[in-house]
């Protein structure tokens, strides 16, 4: 069962209490006082431990508390330290008091974070023997152990987020994808809790994926399971925003998507404006190989990348998988993004049969040209830029991939500045 919320008391060990004892030797009816202090209570201390993503072991317990420290004793021995509780908490867990106030966020492995501190142990006589207590008769009581109530809130720790209508194929893809292992049937809200699954997409590489429940219109008021599940992609870099591209089930995939991104807005803006890719899914379908271009042609209009698959015969998606790990190694720098959303772009009409699928061309305000893809990217890394013979031969590549075509249908014209990665040239036919 996956549990993502709850409230739970966590009370902190009392100290123990000192004693009051005297020492007691042969000839000496009453020796001076040798009572020790009382030992301290433990604390109650929550840790992550990053093999659980769930708080669902601690359902069935409304409250924790950490022992209470011994009694001193006689001969100046101090009593015990009480044990400190230790509640296990998956990564992604925020704390927060009763009036909503957040006390922590635990993320990384083995993060610890004391929640209540237990009580100070009370002093033993032997601790009042400066004059003028000469046979002081008292000691202290344990300071009690903080109490406290407290909300637990899990945000899980994903990447990448899948987003979607039910039954477009989420639970497929991560199944596909991951070892997670999800239940997939064809109907809607097969899903019904967050699916996490590791991604290896290159040597020693990976990510962390999460499937969620399918969204429909209307989530944000309640509709289907509603839109708490989205706080799970909080945390997420980038969405993969996954489409039934057959219209299987008679919907327009385009009013899916624009559907979909109005719950995202309305849930968080930071959510809705995370990247997103488009997986066209079920193109193993009659129909789906139909809408395909003008399907491509409609997002890569608005600017988004699409990956056409088939979940289910595997079509496509490793190219899938392995894009989303390309881009999380670009995670852009924030003044990057800053020159991306001043520029204007100009808009491009794709030429699916070439090599190039998600070339870009954007022109920026002060009348240069940016090109962006998948292509250019891989060159513009292995280019040895200080030898002007590799940037040649770069660019007779990027000619024979029909690029110099795309940019003077992007209206480049001679002499303009074309910007490629870490590359500027002047446009010379
Ligand atoms: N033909 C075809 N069927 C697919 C494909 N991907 C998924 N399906 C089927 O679509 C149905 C729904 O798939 P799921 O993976 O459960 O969909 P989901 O998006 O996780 O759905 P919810 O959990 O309800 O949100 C199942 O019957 C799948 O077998 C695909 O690429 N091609
Ligand atoms: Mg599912």
């Amino acid at each position: 069962m996956f549990v993502d919320e709850l409230e739970i008391l966590v009370k902190g060990g009392n100290g123990g209490k000192g004693a009051v004892s005297f020492r007691r030797e042969k000839y000496e009816a009453l020796g001076g006082p040798d009572g020790g202090d009382g030992g301290d209570g433990g604390n109650v201390v929550l840790k992550v431990d990053k093999g659980i993503n769930t708080l669902s072991h601690l359902r069935y317990n409304k409250e924790y508390r950490a022992e209470d420290g011994a009694s001193g004793q006689e001969r100046n021995k101090q009593g015990k330290a009480g044990q400190d509780k230790i509640i296990n908490v998956p990564p992604g867990t925020t704390v927060y008091d009763q009036e909503g106030n957040q006390l922590a966020d635990l993320t990384a492995a083995g993060e610890a974070f004391m929640v209540a501190k237990g009580g100070e142990g009370g002093r033993g006589n032997a601790r009042f023997t400066p004059p003028p207590r000469q046979a002081p008769r008292f000691a202290e009581e344990g300071e009690s152990g903080e109490v406290k109530q407290i909300k637990l809130e899990l945000k899980l720790l994903a990447d990448v987020g899948l987003v979607g209508y039910p039954n477009v194929g989420k639970s497929t893809f991560i199944s596909h994808v991951s070892a997670a292992k999800p239940e997939i049937a064809n109907y809607h809200f097969t899903t019904i809790t967050p699916n996490l699954g590791v991604v290896e997409y290159a040597e020693y590489k990976s990510y962390v994926l999460a499937d969620i429940p399918g969204l429909i219109s209307g989530a944000h008021q309640g509709e289907g399971l509603g839109d708490k599940f989205l706080r799970h992609l909080e945390r997420t870099k980038l969405l993969v925003h996954m489409i039934d591209a057959s219209g299987s089930e008679g919907r327009d995939p385009r009013q899916d998507f624009a559907d979909i991104n109005e719950e995202l807005e309305k849930f968080s803006s930071r959510l809705a404006h995370l990247e997103q890719l488009i997986a066209l899914n079920k193109i193993d379908l009659t129909g789906a190989k139909d809408n395909l271009v003008p399907l491509i042609n409609h997002f890569q209009k608005l600017g988004y990348s699409c990956y056409p698959i088939s979940a289910v015969t595997g079509e496509g998606v490793q190219v899938l998988k392995k894009e989303i790990g390309r881009r999380l190694e670009k995670e852009p720098k924030a003044e990057e993004e800053a020159v991306v959303t001043e520029e204007e772009e100009v808009v491009i009409e794709p030429d699916f049969s070439s090599e190039i699928p998600d070339i870009k061309i954007m022109k920026t305000k002060s009348g240069s040209y940016v090109v962006k893809g998948k292509l250019t990217d891989k060159l513009v890394d292995k280019t040895d830029f200080p030898s002007d013979e590799a940037v040649q031969r770069m660019v007779n590549i990027l000619k024979g991939e029909g690029l110099y075509k795309k940019l003077r249908q992007a209206g480049v014209k001679e002499g303009d500045t074309v910007i490629i990665g870490t590359l500027e040239f002047d446009y010379i036919e």
